[in-house]
């Protein structure tokens, strides 16, 4: 590893988001999605599935209460299995006493705070502040003595906590929590969560590590990434050394999770029974040692958090073995496992990756937080070593795949993320149960759109890495910003309008001269790149990056200009899905065609290659939603008419000719019901 090249994210206090395209999702964020889900995590919304977060939260303040009040006398429920998500048995009447929700219900609350956390950096909020440190009370109440914060063992009896880390969420909970916790001590000085979670933290490092403790690990990812985050901010060590501690032991022999089954087996009085899926330790990336991996595999959301976290401690510990196993595993998710969309996850089982080169369209999984996991793996490669293959996949997930996950109008989301669509299908094939063909207002197992409100709201800190005296331009979001070096400010405007225009410019403001660089991606997309800097300013270039150095001055500016013509895009031949089909692609915008604009039987539209040049690019506006859309010359494969036999001698088909209509993936299904397709026939 390569330490002159390490860089971490900006402060987001630091960044003025002012961008076009961000700005909007992060006010449909502010002003929908926060605010939605706080109803949604007080059982407010009608019609909509009932999370029980809060409620969790109240009832185990309670029950402390009461052991506090009681003393001696008190008697603490003794733990039951009542599986991994319980409902109320009269949902009119729900014990206020009792959980509900799925086992990792609490962390709704976790992402919420951290959204509310980012927001609040961009735009200060009182009100929504004061609801925010309302929720933290409540969720502080319900803290254990010994550090515990779990609702699901807190109300379902404790004896049994840390008994099945599996499958029971706890350490994921947890990692929720310190991650939001972090946030919002970062946003608002607030330390009240923060010192909430370190005691979580301290709770868990007692029970768990190398000194006589248990040898477990999280069965959902997140706590190892947390960790760090929890170490980056308070300065103590052993939170690093616990998301090691974790990540060295996933994967080793004999299997804890086995382990575990086994002693539980014991506890209950039954025999034990090897689960008998083939799969078992890949879902949970523990099939091996983590150094060993080079295969993305398993559950996508869990592998992504996984890789992020090896990322995270690779750079803070030098561990090059580490390092070297999360090089390995991006190339095998980028190279073999990836849609163009930047979803990642290709199979419904186990919400899994699926072998390399299989890439279903209809059936794709690519799950939303599957695509956010990639984004925060990708972020933390690009923090040990600034190449531009990495910021070029965040940016196809940051404008394809994750924004997809929400409607246009923030108020319904997709938690799968299809690439093709026909929904008579998806009613009818058993295959296709998943996939939903509209957008949901909320979801029983809600990880989505808790998941893109967070970092939909932090994107600034995917755009902008810095060391000493290097700024790392990955992202061009329009923004302002401030950079030190040494004892010295530079305020930096940057002005663009992508994902729509090639180009982008980047002012400087300054007291006086400051020596530094700075770094800007030159995107994968673009064929042809111009970077005009001032006199005296000396470029190199690197891993996709032009590296201006020199001495800035105040009025100092850079003009970026790229191309971004329209490509028609192939894929390997061993993606068979896509074999004899493009992908229209503009900049790091994906499009497909909608039933919408282009009628039925998008399968028997072809593009014609020959008309590539005769693409036309208007700026429209759907819904509200500026965005450029594609008229592209095609042809379209005259249907039979109804009735026509099943089968008949081969003729080449009659075409006729067409314009279809291409609007960006990201804004699909939010004008009705209907098809809609990625790769198109050439
Ligand atoms: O298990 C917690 C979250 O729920 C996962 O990350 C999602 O895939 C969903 O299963
Ligand atoms: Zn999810």
């Amino acid at each position: 590893m390569k330490r002159e090249f390490f860089s971490a994210p900006l402060d987001l206090k630091c960044v003025k988001v002012t961008d076009r395209f961000w700005g909007r999702e992060q006010e449909t964020v502010r002003t929908q999605v926060i605010p939605y889900q706080w109803e949604a995590l007080n059982d407010r919304v009608e019609g909509a599935e009932p999370s029980y977060c809060m409620h969790n939260f109240r009832a185990a303040a309670r029950l402390l209460e009461k052991k506090r009040a009681l003393g001696s006398a008190f008697r603490a429920p003794t733990y039951t299995d009542r599986g991994f998500q319980q409902l109320p048995d009269d949902p009119a009447h729900p014990d206020p006493d009792r959980f509900y929700g799925f086992v990792f219900q609490d962390s709704d609350f976790s992402k919420w705070i951290e959204s509310v956390a980012y927001s609040l950096a961009q735009h200060p909020d009182s009100a929504l502040e004061a609801a925010a440190d309302g929720a933290i009370d409540v969720v502080c109440a319900a803290q254990h003595e010994s550090g515990y914060l779990d609702t699901f063992y807190l109300l379902n009896g404790m004896d049994r906590a840390f008994t099945n880390l599996r499958d029971h969420h706890e350490l994921y909970c947890f990692g929720h929590l310190a991650e939001a916790a972090v946030a919002y001590y970062q946003a608002t000085g607030k330390d009240k969560l923060l010192r909430a979670a370190c005691r979580f933290a301290d709770c868990i490092g007692a029970h768990f590590g190398p000194e006589g403790g248990a040898k477990g690990y999280p069965g959902h990812e997140v706590a190892e990434m947390a960790l760090v985050r929890l170490y980056e901010a308070t300065g103590e060590e052993q939170y690093l050394r616990l998301s090691r501690f974790f990540l060295d032991q996933r994967g080793t022999q004999p299997h804890y999770f086995d382990q575990e089954a086994r002693e539980r087996a014991a506890y209950e009085g039954k025999p034990f029974r090897q689960d008998g899926d083939p799969q078992r330790y890949a879902y949970h990336q523990a099939h091996l040692p983590v150094r060993e991996q080079s295969e993305a595999v398993g559950h996508a959301v869990r592998a992504g958090y996984l890789y992020a976290g090896m990322a995270d401690v690779a750079k803070r510990t030098g561990d090059e073995a580490l390092y070297a196993a999360c090089r390995r595993l991006w190339d095998s998710v980028a190279g073999e496992k990836l849609y163009i969309t930047g979803g990642v996850g290709g199979t419904v089982h186990g919400e899994a990756f699926s072998y390399p080169y299989d890439l279903p369209n209809d059936s794709a999984y690519s799950e939303t937080c599957a695509a956010i996991a990639l984004v925060f793996f990708a972020r933390r490669m690009l923090e040990i070593s600034p190449e531009a293959r990495y910021a070029d996949v965040m940016e196809r997930a940051l404008y394809n795949a994750v924004p997809a996950g929400m409607g246009l109008d923030g108020k319904s989301f997709f938690y799968v993320n299809p690439l093709e669509v026909v929904p008579d299908s998806c009613r009818r094939d058993q295959r296709l149960a998943h996939v939903e063909p509209v957008r949901q207002k909320w979801f029983g197992c809600a990880c989505c759109p808790p998941n893109i409100a967070r970092l939909v709201s932090s994107v600034a800190s995917y755009a902008y890495t810095e060391n000493g005296d290097t700024l790392w331009t990955h992202l061009y979001l329009g923004s302002s910003l401030t950079k030190r070096v040494g004892k010295r400010a530079l305020r930096l405007e940057m002005e663009t309008d992508m994902p729509w225009q090639g180009c982008a410019r980047m002012s400087i403001r300054t007291d006086g001269p400051v020596d530094c660089t700075l770094a800007f991606r030159i995107p994968g997309w673009c064929r042809r790149a111009a970077v005009t800097a001032p006199e005296g300013i000396a470029r190199t270039d690197r891993e996709g990056y032009c590296y201006l150095s020199g001495t800035w001055r105040d009025g100092d500016a850079v003009a970026l200009d790229f191309d971004m013509e329209v490509r028609f895009v192939a894929a390997n031949p061993r993606v068979r899905e896509d074999v004899g089909k493009a992908a229209v692609v503009r900049g790091p915008i994906t499009y497909c065609a909608e039933e919408a604009d282009n009628g039925r039987d998008l399968h028997l539209c072809r593009l014609d290659p020959a008309g590539r040049g005769q693409v036309r690019v208007d700026m429209e506006d759907v819904l509200g939603f500026p965005l450029a859309a594609l008229r592209v010359p095609a042809w379209r494969e005259v249907p039979s008419p109804p009735g026509d036999e099943l089968y008949r001698e081969y003729a080449p088909p009659a075409l006729e000719r067409m314009t279809l209509r291409l609007i960006p993936y990201f804004a699909w299904a939010n004008r009705g019901e209907g098809e809609m397709r990625v790769w198109l026939r050439v």
